[in-house]
């Protein structure tokens, strides 16, 4: 399979259940897809904010499909799509796309989870997905950046609850899996990109720094994994990869248009909705 990775990287995804690309995204590449974003008052007006629990929130823009704009060229490319299916070893579509808006100061906390604790809501029978987290500021421990505990996607999916506004690993669980886990602080420049498999735990702190930590998160299942049932992300929907090229020359002619619809994550969040209702006890 094409894709960005040897043998060895592979093997270590597989081991760590995580793998950090440096420069996926050129400078160039990544520079448009920050100016886009950073203009798009759409993108901005979307944004769901989650009470962390410790005073401060989570930012977040979400939306299902990729689109044809720049955040569409990121999600569809080669680099992208094909590194993916060399990670899950078959055929993905695109499951949604979000930006986390991190910002100087009160950007919130994320809770440990696993992206399968919610996920598994949604009627997938197995966690046959990846995301993939793009450094869109530098990713520092000071701006809160993705932790995530080295193997920890062996320990097959942990019981979530709903704690505030989000949903997160039960927490006995996630203490013992930190006895016998390494903390890993994925620090990242831009461009950089961390894949994580959808059972990897995974949390971050917040922002007090005075920097934004702005990511984008293109998440990815398996073609043979359609959900059951319908949800609020997309069931297969065949993804039409793209030339890599294509990022800067859609970006550099069309960096205002994000080219998709957001989504209303209070409103269409039924897998959040599923944790709160089933009242699960840590
Ligand atoms: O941006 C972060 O620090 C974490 C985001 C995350 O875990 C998620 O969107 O599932």
């Amino acid at each position: 399979m094409n894709g960005v990775f040897d043998s060895a990287e592979l093997a270590s995804y597989h081991d760590n259940g995580y793998l950090i690309r440096r420069g996926l995204f050129t400078e160039e590449e990544i520079g448009l897809l920050a100016e886009t974003a950073r203009n798009d008052h759409a993108l901005d007006q979307a944004a769901t904010a989650l009470d962390d629990g410790e005073g401060n929130r989570v930012r977040l823009s979400l939306w299902n499909h990729p689109g044809e704009g720049i955040y569409g060229m990121v999600a569809r490319c080669r680099r992208m799509v094909d590194s993916v299916e060399q990670l899950i070893g078959e055929e993905v579509y695109h499951y949604h796309s979000k930006m986390i808006l991190k910002d100087a100061r009160t950007g919130g906390a994320w809770a440990w989870h696993q992206d399968y604790g919610y996920w598994y809501q949604n009627g997938l029978l197995f966690p046959d997905l990846c995301s993939v987290m793009i450094a869109v500021d530098p990713a520092t421990k000071e701006n809160g950046c993705l932790q995530v505990l080295r193997g920890s996607h062996k320990m097959g999916r942990v019981n979530h609850i709903l704690s505030g506004e989000q949903a997160g690993a039960d927490r006995e669980r996630v203490e013992e899996a930190q006895k016998v886990m390494e903390l890993v602080y994925c620090e990242m420049d831009p461009g950089d990109a961390v894949f994580f498999h959808s059972n990897t735990l995974h949390a971050s702190g917040a922002n007090h720094s005075e920097n934004s930590r702005w990511a984008m998160i293109c998440c990815y299942n398996a073609a043979s994994n359609n959900p059951y049932r319908e949800s609020h992300h997309p069931s297969y929907t065949k993804l039409h990869k793209v030339d890599d090229s294509k990022i800067i020359e859609v970006g550099r002619t069309e960096a205002a248009r994000s080219g998709v619809e957001f989504a209303n994550i209070e409103e269409d969040d039924q897998s959040a909705k599923v944790l709160a209702e089933s009242g699960e006890e840590p």
